[in-house]
């Protein structure tokens, strides 16, 4: 008999271990090709190929298991084929942990110029040049395969809020369709094998009976997990919240489930005690850049003169450098004179902060004090930074 060596077929199954619940809180563990993801989990966004202002090193030194990426960037440039080419994402970048990319519909919708919506797919224009492309469910996962991206997301349509309620359906049951081609595409590229995920993404805007068909609908088919999607998109957060309440309870209980690009601290631990595994948010990268930082006692505008001669750093008992060693009046200085040095600090500030939220929430709900961990945290923020 013929032996063949396929190290693509000995890679470990993609999983996701409940390990405890405590309300509707979760913690578990996800596995992928490039190691443990510690849930719930906050995913810094690495849009290009990079989390802005920091080095890969430093994102997983603050505890980062896994980085988001973006197909619709990525794909204009600097193409997936090229970083095919040269090794796949993980490689390209230098981040040698879990990669999780979405889709591109959502950013079709908010970045590119014209577009066309067919059942087929989308044509758009390039936000850079203008330049006609054309994305269908099975192009993004081709280009996610490419990548090399250890959880993928199926291609969705995100609708703005408010929307009338045939627009929501409409757009919910073309996203259930695409979910179906998203998985037969996955699973003709061999992600399964290759010990990959793809998760579907769950629509229905602010209707509950759409949200609870869709959770339903998208949990028949085979996912490795399942994402929240069309929240956060201009409704109030007490709509947001109240729609977790109706979705998570939908989905399956043993899949991991990932809210979209959700969110400020306070929107992650409500949704975490509303059932969510998964969270990505440029909120700690973009404010970082625009001179806000993110503490234990709420945000901090450094731009405000309150800080110019404030010998304080942010928290002196914060295990990040960037936090505990400059003073406000320096990072002040820095974002007024507009120097790169405060995008990287702050940057590095925020992330730490968020990845600190995180591991409280992690310990608070192994030890089943997560509702109390709750309240003594929002009372911290509301306290304020004095
Ligand atoms: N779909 C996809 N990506 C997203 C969203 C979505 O609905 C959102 C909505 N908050 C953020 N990112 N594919």
């Amino acid at each position: 008999t013929e032996t063949t060596i396929d190290t693509q077929q000995d890679a470990k199954p993609f999983s996701f271990k409940l390990l405890k619940t405590d309300g509707m809180a979760r913690r578990g563990e996800i596995t992928t090709p490039h190691g443990k993801v510690r849930t719930p989990a906050f995913m810094p966004v690495g849009t290009q190929a990079t989390v802005k202002a920091m080095y890969p090193q430093q994102v997983r030194d603050l505890g980062a298991d896994v980085v988001l990426g973006n197909t619709y960037h990525l794909m204009l440039r600097p193409t997936a084929e090229r970083i095919a080419k040269l090794g796949g994402l993980h490689k390209f970048m230098g981040w040698d942990h879990t990669i999780l990319t979405d889709s591109g519909g959502f950013q079709v919708m908010s970045l590119s110029g014209l577009r066309k919506m067919t059942e087929e797919g989308v044509t758009f224009s390039s936000h850079h040049d203008g330049s006609k492309h054309f994305m269908s469910p099975e192009r993004s996962v081709e280009i996610q395969g490419l990548l090399g991206s250890d959880i993928q997301m199926q291609l969705d349509e995100c609708i703005a809020l408010p929307a009338e309620r045939d627009e929501v359906d409409r757009a919910m049951q073309l996203s259930l369709r695409w979910a179906e081609r998203s998985r037969a595409q996955f699973e003709k590229m061999g992600g399964p094998q290759k010990g990959q995920g793809l998760y579907g993404i769950v629509q229905g805007g602010d209707v509950p009976d759409l949200r609870i068909e869709s959770a339903q609908r998208l949990g028949e088919l085979p996912m490795e997990g399942y994402s929240v999607g069309g929240l956060a998109v201009g409704e109030p957060q007490a709509v947001m919240l109240k729609m977790l309440e109706i979705t998570t309870p939908a989905m399956p209980k043993d899949k991991p489930r990932y809210l979209m690009g959700v969110g400020t601290p306070e929107d992650i631990l409500e949704s975490v005690a509303r059932g969510i595994d998964q969270f990505d948010c440029v909120m700690p990268t973009r404010a970082g850049r625009h001179g806000l930082a993110y503490t234990r006692f709420g945000k901090v505008n450094l731009k405000n003169a309150r800080h110019a001669e404030d010998p304080r750093p942010l928290d002196e008992l914060s295990n990040c450098e960037a936090t505990s060693k400059y003073s406000r009046a320096y990072l002040h200085h820095l974002v007024r004179v507009n120097e790169g040095l405060a995008a990287m600090l702050l940057t590095w500030n925020n992330l730490a902060y968020y990845q600190y939220l995180m591991q409280g929430i992690r310990d608070a709900i192994d030890e089943g004090r997560f509702e109390e961990f709750r309240q003594k945290t929002k009372e911290d923020w509301a306290r304020g930074d004095i």
